[in-house]
């Protein structure tokens, strides 16, 4: 006999329709998945990529992939998380392809299927509608949503020395923040007293300015074309700031840095924005990408100077991360105050999903939160 459990799911029809909060059904666990009760998710671009149909993901579905809460339910093969712990949750991977096998499961060689098909990798649906199969297991979660079915790779269990900490909170940690954050410290591995300049100050490249700070780089530029993003920047972390409509970029941080940028990090995918940044190099300087660009964007680059001065321009996906060390390394900056990104984030109950998503489009909010449940929709002290 299978056992469905009820939740409440937003489920997302494409562009042409607002999220729709309907009632939905959870599959029985498999031996490897997690039931969690959602807390709180946060809400990612990614998100909205999928709902404009710009990524192979099929539709409608329930989207939402930072997802914070507490495990209800385990499978019978689950041995790291049990039923009342706290966890936040992340992407998912095979565990057993040539990436996962180093640690390196941003860059699963299964990532299609274990993610973004809307099923599970047997093609079997994580969710129900009306008794009929409805698109899912979105980056191994669908986390819009009051109940998730998780996966033991994907969950990711809250420290002990968090244990006061919200959260609603914690919910973004599995994805743009860690992404900011792991390009500096894992992938580029920022230096001590080396220059980053960073462009593109969201999510991702608030985080890398933190992070740029926990790794004592030195200057950290900013560069954005919001004077409030820039001023938070600031707070942050960089110790420089320019406004991409205001400033000339490349002739301040020619005076800035003399020698070049040890570092430039881009998020926003923009290819020329990204080619100057190249020329900005200093010897061995690393050029690191995230930013998401169209498909058929090619970039150019000088061959001379990229081989005689030891340049290196790296594609970075989800900051290298290997969640089970990485989550609790990141979570533990924030508790020392290190990684302050509750700074980035606005609340909205579940119910508002649609305002919290438009709060995103118009910069108004950097990383909004959606918080799942009544009781919690009190204004944090
Ligand atoms: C992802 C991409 C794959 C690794 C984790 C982060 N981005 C989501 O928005
Ligand atoms: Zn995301």
């Amino acid at each position: 006999m299978t056992t469905r459990t009820p939740a409440r799911a937003a489920i997302c029809h494409g562009n042409t329709r607002p999220f729709a909060i309907e009632d939905v059904e959870l599959d029985a666990l498999r031996t490897d998945e997690v039931r969690v009760r959602i807390l709180a998710c946060g809400i990612c671009h990614t998100d909205m990529a999928v709902r404009d149909a710009q990524l192979p993901v099929p539709l409608p579905i329930v989207l939402g992939h930072e997802g914070a809460g507490i495990v209800e339910d385990v499978g019978t093969a689950v041995t790291a998380v049990k039923p009342g712990d706290r966890v936040v949750m992340s992407f998912n991977s095979c565990g057993q392809c040539p990436s996962c096998r180093i640690e390196a499961p941003t860059y699963c060689y299964e990532f299609y299927p274990n993610n973004w098909s809307g099923v599970r990798p047997d093609g079997s649906p994580t969710l129900y509608r009306d008794g009929a199969p409805l698109n899912g297991n979105f980056f191994g979660q669908s986390a819009f949503a009051t109940q998730a079915i998780a996966h033991e790779r994907n969950v990711v269990r809250v420290p002990e020395s968090l244990a006061d900490t919200a959260l609603e909170v914690l919910a973004p940690i599995g994805c743009g923040l860690m992404t900011g954050a792991g390009a500096v410290l894992n992938a580029m591995k920022v230096r001590e007293g080396m220059p980053i300049a960073v462009w593109g100050a969201g999510t991702v490249g608030m985080a890398a300015i933190m992070a740029a700070r926990i790794a004592g780089a030195d200057p950290i530029i900013a560069i954005d074309v919001h004077d409030s993003r820039l001023a938070l920047a600031r707070e942050l972390g960089a110790t420089h700031v320019l406004n991409g409509r205001s400033d000339d970029v490349e002739a301040e941080i020619r005076t800035i840095c003399p020698q070049g940028l040890g570092y430039a990090f881009d998020t926003t995918g923009v290819n020329t924005l990204i080619e100057r940044a190249f020329t900005l190099l200093a010897p061995m300087g690393v050029l690191g990408l995230v930013g998401a660009s169209a498909p058929e964007d090619m970039l150019a680059f000088n061959e001379a100077s990229f081989m005689s001065n030891g340049r290196r321009v790296m594609g970075i996906l989800g900051g290298d991360s290997d969640l089970q060390t990485f989550l609790p390394e990141l979570m533990e900056h924030y508790r020392e105050g290190r990684f302050p990104f509750d700074r980035l984030i606005g609340f909205f109950p579940f119910e508002r999903i649609n305002e919290a998503i438009h709060a995103s489009e118009t910069g108004e909010v950097i990383k909004p939160v959606l918080r799942m449940e009544a009781s919690l929709q009190a204004p944090l002290a």
